[in-house]
């Protein structure tokens, strides 16, 4: 039997927020007397992520391990609400909100600029400075540097406010939040930041890049379609969608390829995947349904 009460988890091919979201998420709780244990049970860990939190002083591979087998074992997801676990999932915090409906015990999913934020919110004298420093870059990464859609400016005045009481280093902090992508050849545009998506019994999967001049890659898009068409096929996806984020001038195209074509939608604005993109393919898959 497992001695841990509660395994954390943050999403699959965890990004910076569920890794310092798992990682607070198992201090808060076991300085109130609980028993957790954040795990990331990937294999690998996107290298980005890896090397941006070990800037902060978190190790993510120190987490790396296997889920235990019990099939009481309890869960709590951080910065996802839903997922197939070997036990049970009784807790969600999540920014990610949707209309579904959950029986978990508790179950917390707003608007939020990171789940690292909603954690650390309001509860700051119970972390330390390098963990506050951990959830303004959870923030920040998340959030594109205030870019995304999803910020809330509430969140940037609590920024703020965490950079002058605890002397952070803001203008380090906004560079490591715009993230841009080191492209090299096609599959880094399949790969980075890919996500699948569950709906019923349909699947879609998305990835994103971020891009100072996105039409320096024109000549590669060919190559990048045909491999996200054959993606497509072997993983039998409803959808592809490939997130262009253009870091010149904040705005963001997004393809969404299936198995017969490649269609393009531009934005006028810096899109979040969480909450434009999924929401929307998600509606379009209940409709045709
Ligand atoms: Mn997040």
């Amino acid at each position: 039997m497992s001695t841990v009460e509660y395994v954390i988890l943050g999403h699959q091919n965890p990004d910076v927020d569920s890794i310092v979201s798992g990682y607070l998420l198992e201090k808060y709780l076991n300085n109130h007397g609980y028993c957790s244990k954040f795990i990331i049970p990937d294999l690998k860990i996107d290298n980005e992520n890896l090397i941006i939190c070990r800037n902060y002083g978190l190790n993510p591979s120190d987490y790396q391990g296997v889920l235990p087998r019990d099939e009481d074992q309890k869960y709590i997801l951080v910065d996802h609400f839903e997922r197939d676990v070997p036990g049970v999932v009784s807790g969600v915090i999540d920014h990610h909100p949707t209309n579904q409906e959950f029986s978990y015990s508790y179950y917390r999913n707003e608007k939020a600029s990171s789940t690292a934020s909603m954690i650390v919110k309001g509860k700051e004298d119970e972390f330390t400075k390098d963990e506050i420093c951990l959830a303004v870059l959870a923030t920040m990464v998340d959030t594109v540097s205030f870019h995304s859609s999803k910020t809330l400016p509430e969140d940037v005045t609590w920024v703020k406010e965490m950079v002058h009481r605890y002397q952070l280093p803001y203008s380090q902090l906004y560079q490591e939040g715009l993230c841009l992508t080191n492209v090299c050849e096609p599959s880094d545009f399949l790969n980075h930041g890919l996500k699948v998506y569950q709906f019923g019994d349909k699947q879609i999967a998305s990835s994103s890049v971020l891009l100072l001049h996105p039409d320096d890659y024109k000549e590669m898009y060919p190559s990048v379609f045909s491999l996200l068409q054959n993606y497509v096929s072997n993983k039998e996806l409803e959808m592809f969608a490939l997130i262009i984020h253009d870091m010149t001038s904040f705005c963001s195209s997004v393809y969404y390829v299936d198995a017969t074509e490649v269609r393009k939608k531009e934005f006028d604005h810096f899109i979040s995947r969480g909450s434009e993109v999924i929401p929307e393919l998600e509606k379009k898959l209940y409709i045709k349904k």
